[in-house]
């Protein structure tokens, strides 16, 4: 029988409200994309991961099938596996029985999600020691106590180091290093670069479902919120910015209009934007630069054929 632990680090009251808030009083108007994520947008995004244009999942899952060994191989014995966002737990299965961790630490903000992947995960890998730990992760890098110690293995699947801008995604990198501590590694999911036609596609699909992914933003903000986005006056856009290097994911104004949320009035022009989602895209050489700044060093990398999706493993 494998055991089940329930970390709860998750101590931090809701600051929706206020960051929607700030968001919107500035110009360009922002809001984070970890808001995205309620039941509807977390179903919705499950289904961007389903499209035919949204090719990041799947090749990333082809990825670490296909060199499953070699991974395990490259680390060696590994003592613990964390997954900050293991929210699903789908892709780390596939590393599960060749790294043979004692322990796995998934870590995630929801924790109904948490508790239910953890409780499937606990049936398929009898083995395994399972720490559940409910934590903002982006908040709060820290193990629980009583997991057990060695060799560390932290996995980031997924191109969600995307999401930060790159001076963010050093400041994470070195908490992800500090977990892990010297000798410890991280095997991460990065997105390449590439043409902008096959990127603008993966990030506003002929279906709509991005464009659904996007707009639910504003309706969570109107039920969760006191607000009044009226959404036949927004539309979904997405692409690719090269300077940056990154996607841009934007809701667009199409006439002049007030919207009051909270009590606070926010006025937007024809044809302005909230900036919803950077999705930053990096070379293999660009990466390791990157994750150079935070104190790790490659030691591999895998890539598919059609060079779309590459996943890094370094050590500190
Ligand atoms: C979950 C951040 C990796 O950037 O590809 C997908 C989110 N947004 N389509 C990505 C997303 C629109 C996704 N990440």
């Amino acid at each position: 029988m494998s055991s089940i632990h329930f970390h709860d680090l998750h101590s931090q009251i809701d600051r929706f409200a206020e960051d929607v808030i700030a968001g919107l009083s500035q110009r360009p108007a922002t809001l984070a994309p970890k808001y995205f994520y309620d039941e509807r947008g977390s179903a919705l995004f499950e289904a961007i991961t389903e499209l035919p244009e949204y090719y990041p999942t799947r090749t990333e899952i082809g990825i670490l099938r296909d060199n499953a060994a070699d991974i395990a191989r490259e680390v060696g014995s590994t003592s613990l596996l964390v997954e900050p966002g293991g929210g699903s737990l789908a892709k780390v299965r596939i590393l599960l029985e060749g790294l043979r961790p004692l322990a796995y630490v998934p870590m995630d903000i929801s924790r109904d999600h948490l508790r239910l992947s953890a409780a499937a995960l606990a049936e398929d890998f009898p083995w395994l020691e399972i720490h559940a730990t409910c934590t903002d992760y982006s908040r709060l890098m820290q193990l629980p106590a009583s997991t057990p110690t060695g060799t560390t293995l932290a996995f980031f699947p997924g191109s969600s180091i995307g999401n930060f801008d790159p001076p963010e995604a050093v400041r994470f990198l070195r908490a992800i290093a500090e977990l892990v501590g010297p000798g410890g590694y991280l095997l991460i999911g990065v997105d390449l670069k590439k043409e902008s036609a096959i990127l603008e596609a993966a990030y506003d699909d002929a279906a709509g479902v991005t464009a659904a992914f996007n707009l639910n933003l504003l309706t969570r903000i109107n039920r969760e919120l006191e607000a009044n986005f009226n959404l036949p006056q927004w539309r979904h856009r997405a692409f690719y910015n090269p300077g940056p290097g990154r996607i841009e994911m934007h809701l667009l104004s199409l006439r002049p209009q007030q919207v009051v949320v909270e009590g606070h009035p926010f006025h937007f022009k024809e044809g302005e934007t909230i900036h919803t989602e950077n999705s930053y895209k990096y070379s293999g050489e660009e990466f390791a630069t990157l994750a150079g700044k935070a104190g790790f060093h490659g030691q591999a990398l895998w890539s598919d054929p059609a060079k779309l999706f590459s996943v890094h493993l370094l050590r500190v």
